[in-house]
């Protein structure tokens, strides 16, 4: 599958497109499934000679990697930023060299003027609505304890923006970050659970970290999903399986299977065609009247 738009019908010369991917790292079930799908899509027979590689979520790794890029004089550069800012002079490096960056995922804050063609990815800011306003029907009243992502990257900043937004400052009894993994959600958690021992709900910015969480509470006696309420983002199978077992209460869609639309995008930006200044990825929401059978479909 494609994406259907045949061969790179404008594009200059002929044979495969050179594409360097930055990948930011393997911290997530996310973020495996999303190298996944852009593997399965950016191949040999899709017209794509891929260079992958995983920056370990180091940003300094991925300055690396694109100035490498650079000078292997891709076609097309494509990445998704760890955080937001301290990318501007390899941005205009990239600009400089004349290589078409199509950014994906997460996004920059940055001072060059056009430093991509276009974004693909998910809009955080209404993820993190859809889980307020969930907790403000369900729960007006839960003191919340926010599990917050990758400091300083876009699904956190926003993420926590959308949400904070909707349910009010007041409301949240404490924050920790624990950077998008579950080692590190748990961690956070444990220390929350000593710190704000008043929290009755767990806001948590993806679900590797919500996981992680549910087994600090566990081993402190607390019933995940009842004594501590948790919503999350991102609908990873195991996240899933968690509403199923009535651990997680509520749960937002990020989808990470958008490969194809990230193949389509570059051959499009080879050809220098015209493309949107950004795709948002569509994404829903789950609770617990999920059924296993749902579940165990899932892709990922
Ligand atoms: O939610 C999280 C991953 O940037 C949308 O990164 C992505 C986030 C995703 O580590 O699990």
């Amino acid at each position: 599958e494609t994406g259907g738009t045949g061969g790179q019908s404008a594009a200059p010369g002929s044979g495969p497109i050179k594409v360097g991917f930055s990948q930011l790292g393997a911290e997530s079930g996310w973020r495996t499934a999303n190298t996944e799908s852009v593997k399965a899509s950016l191949t040999a027979e899709n017209g794509i000679d891929l260079t992958f590689v995983d920056a370990q979520q180091k940003q300094e790794n991925q300055i690396k990697a694109l100035r490498d890029f650079i000078d292997q004089g891709v076609d097309v550069i494509a990445f998704s930023p760890v955080v937001e800012t301290g990318w501007d002079e390899v941005l205009q490096e990239i600009k400089d060299a004349e290589i078409p960056v199509v950014l994906v995922d997460r996004t920059v804050d940055t001072t060059v003027v056009d430093a991509y063609v276009t974004w693909i990815g998910a809009d955080f800011e209404a993820e993190g609505t859809t889980a307020g306003e969930w907790v403000t029907v369900n729960y007006p009243d839960a003191k919340i304890f926010e599990l917050q992502g990758t400091l300083g990257s876009g699904a956190q900043v926003d993420r926590e923006a959308g949400f904070d937004t909707i349910v009010g400052q007041q409301n949240i009894v404490g924050k920790a970050s624990g950077n998008f993994t579950r080692a590190e959600g748990k961690a956070a958690m444990e220390a929350a659970l000593q710190a704000y021992p008043d929290m009755d709900l767990l806001f948590t910015h993806n679900d590797d970290m919500g996981l992680g969480a549910i087994e600090a509470m566990e081993a402190a006696g607390k019933k995940p999903g009842e004594d501590i309420q948790i919503v999350s983002v991102d609908g990873v199978r195991d996240g899933l399986q968690a509403l199923v077992d009535k651990k997680f209460n509520y749960v937002v869609e990020c989808n990470p299977v958008f490969g194809d639309q990230i193949l389509d995008t570059i051959k499009k930006v080879y050809a220098g065609e015209q493309l949107p200044r950004e795709t948002i990825v569509f994404d829903q929401a789950f609770d617990q009247t999920i059924t296993q059978a749902e579940v165990d479909a899932r892709a990922y």
